[in-house]
């Protein structure tokens, strides 16, 4: 086994700039650039996942929006084990109790919770995010994923990805979704009294790693200027566009 062998982190390009988008792949690499984990991106396009997948032996997962079994990014191989590894919260487990002299996302006894938080508020959280980007996700894939990726959802959703949040009542009513969701996150958060960047204070744990992802994720496909994407800053007293200033410390692409 090579001492030197970097994790490799399997994601999904883009035509972004820094390609990558996916709110789960942005967890694991928020989360290993805040370990300082040495990583390298492999990027696989939609019709490469199942087939590599296979290859170096990762699981299928159950697709966070439509929850069917599916092989998903991220995926990582893991050097230390030898072993590849799915799912975002597997993974954030595995990173955890095999690199355990980097800095811990997970103060002692909050496992369960933060498992419980992020699978439940912050995959809500995606839920909701979803139609309102569903449209702009799909044209900033690369040209050969988009109209696969395209017709599995609207297959899924049963209408054209026009149709989902045309500007109008329709999109004023899937902003508001987000919005409200995110006032009861913010709810949570206020019960800490102080005000906090992170939801134990100083430093990230696993939960606002999964919140900054989701946000990330909305900001990179709708753009900085939108105004979806203002509504969200100017919410719940620029609670939000602290986490994500204050990640930004992270969001490096290789370590
Ligand atoms: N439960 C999985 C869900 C991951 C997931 O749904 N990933 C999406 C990208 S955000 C994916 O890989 N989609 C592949 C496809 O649609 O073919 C996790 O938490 O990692």
């Amino acid at each position: 086994m090579d001492p030197n062998a970097l994790i490799i982190l399997y994601d999904i390009p883009s035509t972004l700039p820094n390609q990558s988008w996916s709110p789960n792949t942005w967890k694991i690499r928020y989360a290993l650039n805040i370990k300082r984990l040495p990583y390298k991106t492999c990027w696989l396009r939609h019709h490469e996942i199942e087939p590599e997948m296979r290859r170096i032996g990762a699981q299928p997962t159950t697709h966070f929006f439509s929850g069917t079994k599916r092989y998903t990014l991220p995926a990582i191989f893991c050097p230390r084990t030898q072993t590849a590894v799915s799912d975002s919260s597997t993974i954030i487990f595995h990173i955890e109790n095999h690199y355990p002299e980097t800095r811990s996302l997970f103060p002692l006894g909050t496992r369960a919770l933060q498992h419980a938080f992020v699978e439940t508020r912050v995959v809500s959280l995606e839920r909701v995010i979803f139609p309102l980007i569903v449209l702009r996700n799909s044209e900033i894939l690369l040209a050969e994923s988009q109209s696969e990726w395209r017709a599995r959802r609207e297959s899924w959703l049963g209408k054209r990805l026009e149709d989902v949040a045309p500007p109008g009542a329709k999109r004023d009513a899937a902003l508001a979704a987000v919005l409200k969701n995110l006032e009861g996150i913010d709810e949570c958060m206020r019960e800490n009294r102080e005000t906090t960047i992170f939801l134990t204070g100083g430093t990230p744990i696993y939960c606002d790693v999964a919140l900054a992802a989701a946000l990330t994720w909305m900001w990179l496909v709708l753009g900085e200027d939108s105004p979806e994407w203002g509504a969200v800053m100017g919410a719940n007293k620029g609670r939000w566009r602290a986490l994500i200033d204050a990640f930004k410390h992270w969001e490096n692409l290789d370590y």
